[in-house]
């Protein structure tokens, strides 16, 4: 069964293949607009289609309207697969390379018979291109750019990576004269783990200080290349093979542009759909009143919304926090009047898991315990590594004990400032064995529990390896439960749904482990840890004091799965969670 999306995807191939023959303009934005109308559309195409209201839609006449009703019936469009019988679909990718277009396309297939971007990229790189009428040596190797950039765009890049370098721009921004305001909008927003583009936002009073703003953009040193310099929007292509869009507006308009530009797309498809309803047509720029069929009626005065909480409070519902605008519940929970008062860095007292020179960090335990007051912590636990870990200089139980002299030696020390307890962050063996006995891990303030090998084991010995780690009355916390690595290594394969209910049954704390490139448990696991009521603990398991910042990424992901301070060990006071690991021996 054909999804409005599929439908959408089939009218823009229509458009480009149309624009690949040559057709007139107003021929293929037909289809363009029909495409971005369904697109935006906040209902199923089949309930429309049964109500007989496909015509009433924006930009679909009766020749489009029919076109939906065949693809809704048969799974399939006569047109499209006509068009295909002349033009090769491939043809789409490839007039879609930066600095390609639909005539050089047409050229290279009539030509060189090329149909495939890969083929393009031989052809370009054995000097084929450059003898074509047009073409060139430097337009050639423009194609072989454009082809590169491609490439680097197809994968999303750790928030890790992206958060800093949007940060540092937006800076830049903002010191600019006549700006008013500036965000960063879309997944970073919303604290994905992994962002496709850099979304920015700036405000003006008034647009004519728009141009001195964008020509600063795209112009910056970090731009490796300019992908569009409009008036109200410019695209760059970072040195780091990022892409950011910026948008200047209208102060006037920052409420809504902002609802907008955060996403998640879903979550804006269910304000338009609160706003209709309230007989409002919203966009980007405003609420616009709308007849009963929707139409926007021009005469009426808009509602202009400089503020979020202006956007919500027009569709009725108190702020929500970006974090959760995925529609996973969000709007019927701000309905209800129950939004979960959400966990905020300020919350964290305390640090559980991190390593010094004892076994693969660079710092010792007095340097760790000072950088971690230097940024407001109140109490930190040292995890090294486990004596079979050879890899990360693991500590025999001998080095195990001498650390912890040494630990209560700096705790004195540091008295008053902050305190620091000592744990391990012990191996769970390949054969599912723990790494220390238990008359050892006794004499430890904390133990984490982690998965560092052999990883890919199948699904019945990774979750027995789980659970037995989880079943010691002395391991308290396990650490980035599924080990994923992003962007390059999976979660392991456990029964989850197994492992949750024992965490559960034995009290145990699940890791937020904060580093961006694990981000372990996600978001998803976070909430199901919130909804069964299992404890989280949000660490940064730094390896060196610079890592002891990555903290904010955590919280985004607790943030991301409904998490309120209540629900993490690490806001407790310094008391409390003293008692709490007294109330575990
Ligand atoms: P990304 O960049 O893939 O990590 O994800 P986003 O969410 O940043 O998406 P992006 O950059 O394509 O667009 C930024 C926001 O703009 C997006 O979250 C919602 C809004 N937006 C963009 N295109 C559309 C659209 O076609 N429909 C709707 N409803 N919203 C859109
Ligand atoms: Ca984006
Ligand atoms: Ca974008
Ligand atoms: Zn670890």
């Amino acid at each position: 069964m054909l999804t409005n999306r599929d439908i959408a995807d089939i009218f823009e191939k229509c458009a480009n293949l149309l624009q690949l023959k040559g057709e007139s303009i107003h021929r293929y934005l037909a289809y363009q607009r029909a495409a971005e109308t369904i697109r935006e559309l906040p209902r199923d195409l089949r309930a429309i289609s049964a109500e007989k209201g496909l015509v009433d839609l924006p930009n679909i006449g009766k020749t489009l309207a029919e076109k939906i009703d065949e693809m809704l019936t048969t799974g399939k469009l006569a047109f499209y697969e006509k068009l295909t019988a002349e033009i090769p679909v491939g043809l789409i990718d490839i007039m879609n390379i930066n600095g390609v277009g639909p005539k050089k396309a047409m050229l290279f297939y009539q030509e060189l018979g090329i149909t495939t971007v890969e083929a393009l990229k031989s052809a370009a790189a054995a000097g084929k291109l450059r003898d074509l009428p047009g073409m060139g040596a430097k337009s050639e190797q423009k194609v072989l750019e454009g082809i590169a950039s491609l490439s680097r765009h197809t994968g999303r890049i750790s928030i890790g990576i992206a958060l800093p370098s949007a940060q540092a721009i937006l800076d830049e921004l903002l010191r600019l004269p006549n700006v008013l305001e500036g965000a960063l909008a879309g997944s970073i927003r919303r604290g994905k783990p992994t962002i496709g583009d850099i979304d920015i936002l700036i405000a003006v009073a008034d647009m004519a200080h728009a141009p001195a703003i964008m020509d600063y953009f795209v112009a910056m040193p970090i731009v490796a290349r300019i992908l569009g310099h409009g008036e109200t929007k410019s695209s760059i292509e970072l040195q780091n093979g990022l892409q950011a869009d910026l948008r200047v507006l209208v102060k006037q308009k920052w409420g809504t542009a902002l609802n907008y530009f955060s996403g998640s797309k879903e979550h804006n498809v269910r304000m338009r759909q609160l706003a209709l309803a309230k007989g409002l047509s919203l966009n980007e720029h405003a609420f616009s009143p709308v007849d009963a069929d929707g139409n926007i009626l021009e005469d009426a005065p808009k509602i202009y919304c400089d503020t979020e909480e202006a956007v919500y409070a027009q569709v009725g519902l108190p702020f929500i926090p970006p974090e959760l605008r995925e529609d996973a519940g969000e709007i019927e929970a701000a309905q209800r009047g129950e939004l979960p008062n959400l966990i905020t860095l300020n919350d964290i007292k305390g640090d559980l898991h991190m390593h010094t020179t004892y076994s693969d960090g660079v710092a010792s335990i007095q340097q760790m315990a000072e950088e971690a007051y230097a940024r407001g912590r109140q109490y930190i636990v040292i995890t090294d590594h486990s004596r079979s870990l050879g890899i990360a200089n693991g500590l025999s139980i001998e080095r195990l004990l001498a650390q912890q002299a040494e630990v209560r030696h700096v705790d004195a020390l540091m008295y008053g400032k902050i305190r620091v307890f000592h744990g391990t962050e012990m191996d769970i063996n390949a054969d599912g064995s723990l790494d220390y006995p238990d008359d050892v891990l006794a004499k430890l303030d904390f133990v984490i529990a982690s998965l560092h090998v052999s990883l890919r084991q199948d699904r019945d010995k990774i979750t027995q390896r789980l659970l037995n780690a989880i079943q010691n009355p002395h391991v308290d916390m396990i650490g980035h439960l599924t080990a994923r690595y992003i962007p390059d290594r999976e979660p392991v394969d456990a029964d989850m749904d197994v492992v949750f209910d024992s965490v559960k049954a034995h009290g145990k704390v699940l890791e937020i482990n904060a580093n961006p490139r694990r981000l372990d448990i996600d978001a998803s696991y976070v909430r199901r840890a919130v909804d069964m009521g299992i404890l989280l603990a949000i660490n940064t398991d730094a390896h060196q004091p610079s890592h002891l910042d990555l903290m904010p990424y955590g919280v985004m992901t607790a943030r991301r799965g409904w998490a309120e301070a209540r629900h993490v060990l690490n806001t407790y006071p310094t008391d409390e969670f003293i008692k709490w690991m007294e109330s575990k021996r």
